[in-house]
């Protein structure tokens, strides 16, 4: 399989979605729009939605079923993105090669693309008509919660809290799993709600989200150490210049590989289960272990 042909396919489809959902616009409010259009579209790998949309596929739905949470679930993940680069918060100049939000359009206009990017997704999935409104009901909560405090803020929440001190391999965990964890999860768990997914197709799902999660977070904090700041158009090391606790920092680089290729096994088993409508999310664990940005 040419996994870069099959990503490109994916990645136009979703972004053409997000094009449509978030157009130009030529107003007296172009300002925020261009923030907001900024960083949605400065090269993300757009594993979230595909993630959902594979999910989804697994569990015999189609890209239709999952496009308004999709595109929504990609907004608030760049929101987080444009919020976490903030000086209040990690203080970063550069994300994926190019100046940050915050450099580019100052930090009100950045807060508030972040904050606007939030609305705009949650306009998206509450003002679509469904086939399946009780499903998308369910989806709606599942999207909330996770991106929330019990999720992904939470998780961002106890990570500045754990700055600058020794933390054990379970907090570090716990972190991951909200911090990183719930947004591949709500991904996942959406995409099988909206194809109208058993409990035991949930299960599987949701076995697979949270060993992806954490695989692909130690990946992440891999490439901090190993990366090149070319490929990951961010400088590297920057963890440990701010005192993060990372699993390269509390288990060294070779443990932290060995355990990504535990946690990525662990996801792979638990989507077999699912059968050959699933083969492209053990494709996409592969690739996304393997990454270099
Ligand atoms: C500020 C509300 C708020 C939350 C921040 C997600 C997050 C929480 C911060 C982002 C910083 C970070 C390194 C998080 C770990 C998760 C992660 C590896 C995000 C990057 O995701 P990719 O690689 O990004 O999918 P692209 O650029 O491909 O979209």
């Amino acid at each position: 399989m040419d996994i870069r042909g099959e990503l490109e396919l994916r990645i136009k489809t979703i972004d053409e979605a997000l094009e449509k959902r978030l157009p130009k616009l030529e107003n007296e409010r172009a300002e925020i729009y261009d923030a907001m259009r900024y960083s949605l579209f400065a090269g993300g790998k757009r594993l979230r939605p595909m993630l959902m949309w594979e999910a989804c596929g697994a569990c015999g739905g189609s890209w239709e079923d999952v496009e308004p949470f999709a595109c929504a679930l990609e907004m608030i993940h760049t929101y987080s993105l444009i919020h976490d680069d903030l000086p209040a918060m990690d203080n970063d100049d550069l994300r994926r090669g190019l100046p940050t939000n915050h450099i580019k359009f100052g930090e009100a206009i950045a807060i508030l693309a972040g904050d606007a990017l939030l609305n705009k997704a949650f306009e998206i999935i509450s003002s679509e008509r469904y086939e399946y409104p009780e499903r998308a009901l369910k989806a709606i909560a599942v999207l909330a919660e996770s991106s929330g405090t019990e999720g992904m803020i939470g998780g961002q929440v106890l990570d500045l809290e754990s700055e600058n001190r020794q933390i054990s391999p379970e907090e570090l965990k716990h972190i991951h799993r909200l911090k990183t964890g719930a947004l591949i999860r709500a991904a996942c768990i959406i995409g099988g709600i909206m194809a109208g997914a058993d409990k035991s197709e949930i299960n599987a799902l949701d076995i697979y989200a949270e060993n992806l999660g954490i695989a692909f977070q130690i990946q992440d904090d891999i490439l901090d150490v190993t990366g090149s700041e070319e490929e990951l158009g961010k400088p590297i090391g920057s963890d440990k210049e701010s005192g993060k606790n990372t699993y390269v920092s509390l288990y060294g680089i070779e443990k932290a590989k060995q355990l990504m290729k535990e946690y990525s096994e662990n996801a792979k088993e638990a989507v077999s289960a699912l059968g050959d409508g699933a083969g492209f999310l053990t494709v996409l664990t592969e690739y996304l272990v393997n990454r270099r940005k």
